[in-house]
C-alpha cells in the first residue's frame, strides 16, 4: 500500500502543478488565453476534459490518498 500512496501523492502534485501552471501561464501572458478561462487555448483543444473534471479529479485523488493513508497507518 506504501507504493500506492507514493503514486497517489505524485499524481496529486502533478495534477496540482498542471492546474497551477495553466493558471499561472495564462495570467502572466506566457500562453494565449482568448476566452479568459485561465486555461491555455492550445491545451483546451485536447485537454479541456481534464480542466472540466478538475474538482472531480482532485476529489477522487484526495479520497484515494485518505483511504490508502488510513490503510498504511491503521
Ligand atoms: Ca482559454
Amino acid at each position: 500500500m506504501g507504493d500506492a500512496l507514493v503514486v497517489l501523492v505524485f499524481l496529486a502534485v502533478l495534477f496540482g502543478g498542471v492546474y497551477w501552471y495553466a493558471s499561472y501561464s495564462t495570467r502572466s501572458g506566457k500562453e494565449l488565453d482568448e476566452n479568459n478561462n485561465f486555461i491555455p487555448d492550445s491545451w483546451e483543444k485536447n485537454f479541456s476534459w481534464f480542466f472540466s473534471a478538475k474538482t472531480l479529479i482532485m476529489l477522487v485523488v484526495g479520497i484515494a490518498i485518505g483511504f490508502v493513508l488510513a490503510k498504511v497507518i491503521g
